[in-house]
């Protein structure tokens, strides 16, 4: 079996070089949170499966060739013949400054029921990743989620959740509920700071405060991903660790959390220190702001100690 199941929706992604208005050239590729922290997990040797839902089209395709090239287990994809796969483009307007659009309205990742995921649920893992966007895209993919989560309590899976909010897909009335609803439910909580009001506390609360009260709901847990500043760890053992993050040129920060996801599940599965997933998920989350993509510059195992190396070295 699997150590890592995941699901959430995967798309084609379209990535100008300029404005759509004047007809910019675009590039394709994938791209998915879900997908992100699955491919992370594979390049860091570990096994896991994604169990998304896709149209029956030509992104589907390349979709599935992407995973299964980055060794992550497909078998447990669905596809939905009447409903296409969704798209996002990432429309480049200055430098670093980009505009994203989504056509993910109607698509089959929206249509994903909890029966969906029977078979990815009955082959078992020891981890079930889920992020707040699969809440976000309606009642289906919801109780995709909330269904997964339970049958993972009911084995003893580790449940992580990354709230990775999506303000394009709902607002913060609409998702707060929604994941204060599931936090009773959750082992390890990961977000960034300013996701963190989302989850916990009333307005004005401080962060130690909202931390307090997700560990009392029961998060054994709770990773704050703070950027360039780090992230910090709290344990439900009173345990409080920061770890800055590494100095690396910033090129694209898409995909980052992601990338510090996939490294702290690594840390996880190996049974690493708290201290060492920590330093590993902002490894992880180093590459993929110094590399362009939103996964393809995300480390093999092999090549963890890469920032170690110093500046403008060259590899002989
Ligand atoms: O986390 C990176 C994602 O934003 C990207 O891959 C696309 O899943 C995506 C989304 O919903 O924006």
């Amino acid at each position: 079996p699997a150590e890592v199941l995941t699901f959430g929706e995967t798309m084609l992604s379209l990535q100008t070089e300029g404005p759509l208005t004047t007809g910019a050239p675009a590039r394709t590729a994938v791209a998915g949170a879900e997908s992100n922290v699955a491919i992370g997990l594979a390049r860091l040797g570990h096994r896991v499966s994604w169990a998304g839902r896709l149209g029956a089209d030509e992104p589907a395709r390349l979709i599935l060739r992407t995973l299964r090239g980055e060794g992550v287990d497909v078998r447990h994809a669905t596809s939905d013949p009447e409903a296409p796969t969704g798209a996002l483009m990432r429309e480049r307007l200055v430098a670093d400054v980009t505009r994203v659009h989504y056509w993910r309205a109607g698509s089959a990742a929206s249509r994903q029921r909890p029966e969906h995921l029977a078979a990815a649920l009955a082959a078992g893992a020891r981890v079930l990743h889920v992020t707040g966007i699969t809440c976000a895209l309606g009642p289906g993919p919801l109780s995709a989620v909330t269904g997964a989560v339970e049958h993972a309590r009911e084995h003893g899976w580790t449940v992580v959740l990354d709230v990775n909010h999506r303000a394009r897909l709902w607002s913060e009335q609409e998702a707060a509920p929604v994941l204060r609803g599931l936090r009773g439910s959750v082992d390890v909580l990961i977000a960034s700071d300013d996701e963190l009001p989302l989850i916990a506390g009333a307005d004005g609360t401080d962060e130690a405060a909202r931390v307090a009260e997700l560990l009392a709901a029961g998060a054994r847990e709770v990773v704050v991903k703070r950027g360039g500043e780090g992230a910090d760890l709290y344990g439900a053992d009173g345990r409080h660790l920061h770890q800055p993050a590494h100095r690396v040129p910033v090129l694209d920060t898409v995909g980052a959390g992601d990338a510090f996801c996939a490294g702290y599940l690594s840390g996880l599965l190996d049974g690493l220190a708290p201290a060492d997933r920590l330093r590993r998920a902002g490894t992880t989350g180093a590459f993929a702001v110094a590399t362009r993509g939103d996964w393809e510059g995300l480390p093999h195992r092999d090549e963890l100690s890469l920032l170690d190396a110093s500046p403008g070295s060259a590899i002989r």
